[in-house]
């Protein structure tokens, strides 16, 4: 099986978690894209009903769109029952590094807003310890971010300014990314999190600490869900 069909697999499953009147969070990349699709689906055949979405990136609310799911905002819905979203890695605790899409800062605010966050994966981004395949992105803005990267160095990382061709890459907010690199992962999350966001510049950063609910991740195997104790 290939890892395409994993991803479609472990968004469909999640997909079974909204129901018929629910205000939902859509995340972002391409394995929560397959929720999205399949929650359309469920819409237009009428399993689904009185289902309106927040889209976590310009990107998701074009696929939504497409897919007829109707939109709403945080103005209009402050809470969300749940929202379906992607993750880089995931630890046993189930806390996350997201935004390697580039879409952290809404996919957060989103996930904050949520009762119930559901991460859909595919086994290669499971590990024991966060940081040791994927940077922790943070967000800053443009004014001095010299200054800022500075200060995350101080903080142990190898930040790398993220590209998109031959320009800085630009969030949905108009901000920077910096890729912080951390030797041998991340000894705590939590401390971590705290002072990075504790840096002038800093938006906000990819740790997702204590905000999962569940994650659905499909393997040739078969699909399990490890739910949050
Ligand atoms: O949080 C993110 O930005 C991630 O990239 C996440 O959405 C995973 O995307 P993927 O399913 O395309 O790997």
């Amino acid at each position: 099986m290939d890892r395409e069909e994993l991803k479609r697999q472990a968004g469909w499953r999640a997909a079974d978690y909204v129901e018929s009147g629910m205000a939902i969070g859509l995340g972002s990349g391409s394995t929560a894209r397959y929720a999205t699709l399949r929650i359309g689906e469920l819409l237009a055949t009428g399993r689904l009903r009185d289902v309106v979405a927040v889209p976590t990136s310009d990107e998701t609310e074009a696929l939504a769109r497409e897919a007829g799911i109707p939109l709403t905002t945080l103005e209009e819905h402050p809470r969300l029952a749940v929202t379906i979203d992607g993750a880089d890695e995931v630890d046993p605790a189930l806390n996350l590094i997201k935004g390697l899409g580039g879409y952290l800062l809404r996919e957060k605010i989103v996930a904050y807003a949520t009762e119930c966050e559901i991460i859909v994966v595919d086994p290669t981004k499971l590990v024991e310890r966060l940081g040791t395949k994927a940077p922790v992105p943070v967000e800053v803005v443009r004014f001095g971010w010299e200054n800022t990267r500075s200060a995350l160095e101080d903080t142990g990382a190898r930040p790398v300014l993220r590209m998109r061709d031959r320009d800085p890459y630009l969030t949905d907010e108009g901000n920077l990314i910096l890729d912080c690199w951390y030797e041998g992962g991340l000894e705590d999350p939590e401390a971590l999190s705290a002072r990075l966001n504790g840096i002038p510049g800093v938006v906000e950063n990819g740790l997702f600490l204590g905000m999962t609910a569940a994650v659905v991740v499909a393997a040739p195997e078969g699909t399990r869900i490890i739910e949050a104790n």
